[in-house]
């Protein structure tokens, strides 16, 4: 074979072993790319014949192109009630103040103040709705709420209305 193709599957035999091997099982291979590969390296087939049994393996989900950033789904984060959350004049706010997450992320609130909170869903007036509520929670308690659609999500503490927090889902 000429260099150029010598090269050309070199590289591509690179591609089949390295671009994903979490996501490259042999056996999933099926064996007529298997020879493809052989084939090629002999010069049997063309290189468009052996580009398409790589086109094959992606389009099957064999070989798995990683995108940059997967996102993660069913995760849990969580929000702290920091100690001197209920003094008015403090700056002891939510940690973090707009916690922003993925959809089906999990958000647990916990309480490390001294003394009891609410966690409150609040319409864009205001209102206390039912979307998620808590009881009061005593110190090292916690309150989750499992958040499957995006938006943005206001609650407060109804025992603190000074206290209020943002939940950004997208
Ligand atoms: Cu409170």
């Amino acid at each position: 074979m000429n260099n150029l193709k010598l090269i050309f599957f070199s590289i591509s035999v690179i591609i089949l072993i390295s671009v994903s091997p979490s996501a490259v099982s042999a056996e999933n291979v099926p064996a007529w790319i298997k020879n493809n590969a052989l084939w090629y390296g002999q010069g049997d087939i063309t290189e468009t014949e052996f580009l398409n049994s790589i086109k094959f393996l992606i389009e099957n989900n064999i070989l798995v192109l990683e995108n940059d950033e997967p996102i993660k789904r069913n995760q849990l984060e969580q929000i702290i009630i920091p100690n001197g959350n209920y003094v008015v004049s403090g700056g002891n706010f939510y940690l973090p103040l707009n916690l922003e997450i993925h959809p089906m992320t999990t958000v647990q609130w916990i309480n490390d103040d001294i003394v009891l909170h609410t966690v409150q869903s609040q319409d864009e007036y205001g209102g206390i709705i039912g979307l998620f509520n808590s009881a009061p929670l005593n110190t090292g308690e916690t309150f989750e709420f499992k958040f499957t659609e995006e938006g943005v999500y206001n609650y407060y503490c109804s025992l603190h209305p000074w206290r209020v927090g943002l939940v950004t889902v997208r």
